[in-house]
């Protein structure tokens, strides 16, 4: 979608400290970070949100969580664990309308909600 900051990232038009790379992902540090080690990982393919992707193409969703857990390893993350996120909507605070993952940790993480 040319209008979607990610397929920018993915395409190369926006810059971006990438952290890993498959075929069909993109795993990038969050602009903003909200651990120690917070990265986002994207499906290439433009898909508005995780429940969408997971209807359109169940693969590619299983893609990103096994890049998220490589990212994690990669991260030195995979031992002490690590929090996984999926943004949707208005109540979630969503500000970007295409798939992501949110990869947490680095750090013991409090609890969350409200
Ligand atoms: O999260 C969207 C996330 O995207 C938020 O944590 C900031 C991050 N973001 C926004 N722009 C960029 C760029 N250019 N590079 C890296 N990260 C970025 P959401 O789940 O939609 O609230």
């Amino acid at each position: 979608m040319s209008d979607c900051l990610f397929c920018k990232i993915v395409a190369g038009d926006i810059p971006a400290t990438t952290v890993h790379e498959t075929g069909t992902t993109l795993a990038f540090r969050d602009i903003n970070p909200q651990a120690k080690v917070h990265v986002l990982v994207v499906p290439k393919a433009h898909h508005e949100d995780a429940a969408a992707l997971g209807v359109a193409d169940p693969q590619l969703l299983a893609d990103v969580v096994a890049t998220a857990a490589k990212v994690a390893r990669l991260e030195g993350m995979d031992e002490a664990g690590y929090r996984l996120v999926f943004n949707t909507g208005e109540h979630a605070g969503r500000t970007v309308f295409h798939a992501h993952l949110h990869v947490l940790g680095g750090e013991q993480l409090g609890l969350f909600g409200r």
